[in-house]
């Protein structure tokens, strides 16, 4: 019998209820029935728990996941040390070589495209405002980077990686849905991205919804407030 000292075989997970990439992890430990308790993590600047947290994670950045007494930093690889710990369906991340290749080609192709756009897109458009040029530019690299999704990942498959659902489909559309935060919709204009969100929150459902449900809630909110005081959001 193990003792209480023993290191806890349940996943907690640090997350920020904002964060896509913690919408990540949540998501794929739902759907796979991995036990998990959740600590939130309040990182306003000089906070003692975010004091506390630098000692978890020194980039300060959520997702972490604490298991086993270890802790595992950075959303994808905490996705793959799942993947490889608990016994997952073989289609999230396949032993096949070449299987799991393609699903490693989108998770690295992902930092410097579809997660890098989208946050500099919200960042510029909604926390640190640009001028409209700048902002363009950071729309036309965001269209690209939607546009490759699109036309070059959606090519072959109903999924990022083939024809079954993989981790890299949830770290993508995660990723996309934060999107709701600006008045960019990546599903316009490009109907096999549009086709493959909605399948990807079928498969997932009702956890996809859940999961999404503080960031639509949050978004409405502030929009609702902006309306109020006749500003306009971008
Ligand atoms: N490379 C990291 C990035 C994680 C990241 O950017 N987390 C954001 C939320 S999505 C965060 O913790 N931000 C807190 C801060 O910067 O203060 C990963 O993929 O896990």
């Amino acid at each position: 019998m193990a003792s209480s000292s023993e290191p806890s075989d349940i996943i907690t997970l640090y997350i920020d209820p904002l964060s896509q990439a913690s919408r990540a992890i949540q998501l794929f430990l739902g759907i796979n029935g991995i036990d998990f308790d959740t600590k939130e993590i309040a990182f306003a600047e000089g906070s003692k728990e975010a004091e506390e947290f630098a000692k978890i994670n020194p980039f300060k950045k959520v997702p972490v996941i604490a298991h086993k007494g270890n802790f595992v930093r950075e959303g994808i690889a905490i996705l793959r040390y799942l993947c490889s710990e608990f016994q997952v369906e073989d289609h999230w991340y396949p032993e096949d070589s070449l299987k799991r290749a393609r699903v490693d080609e989108y998770l690295e192709w992902h930092h410097l495209e579809t997660r890098a756009k989208s946050v500099i897109y919200i960042f510029s458009s909604s926390y640190q405002p640009v001028e409209e040029s700048r902002l363009e530019q950071c729309r036309s690299k965001l269209d690209r980077s939607c546009d490759l999704i699109d036309k070059v990942w959606l090519q072959e498959g109903k999924y990022i990686a083939g024809e079954e659902i993989s981790i890299a489909d949830i770290v993508a559309a995660t990723e996309l849905e934060q999107l709701a935060m600006t008045d960019y919709d990546p599903r316009r204009g490009r109907p096999r991205l549009d086709a493959w969100m909605l399948r990807v929150r079928q498969d997932t459902n009702p956890l996809y919804d859940v999961v999404h449900n503080y960031l639509k809630e949050f978004c409405a909110a502030r929009l609702k407030s902006l309306s109020a005081s006749s500003c306009c959001w971008r």
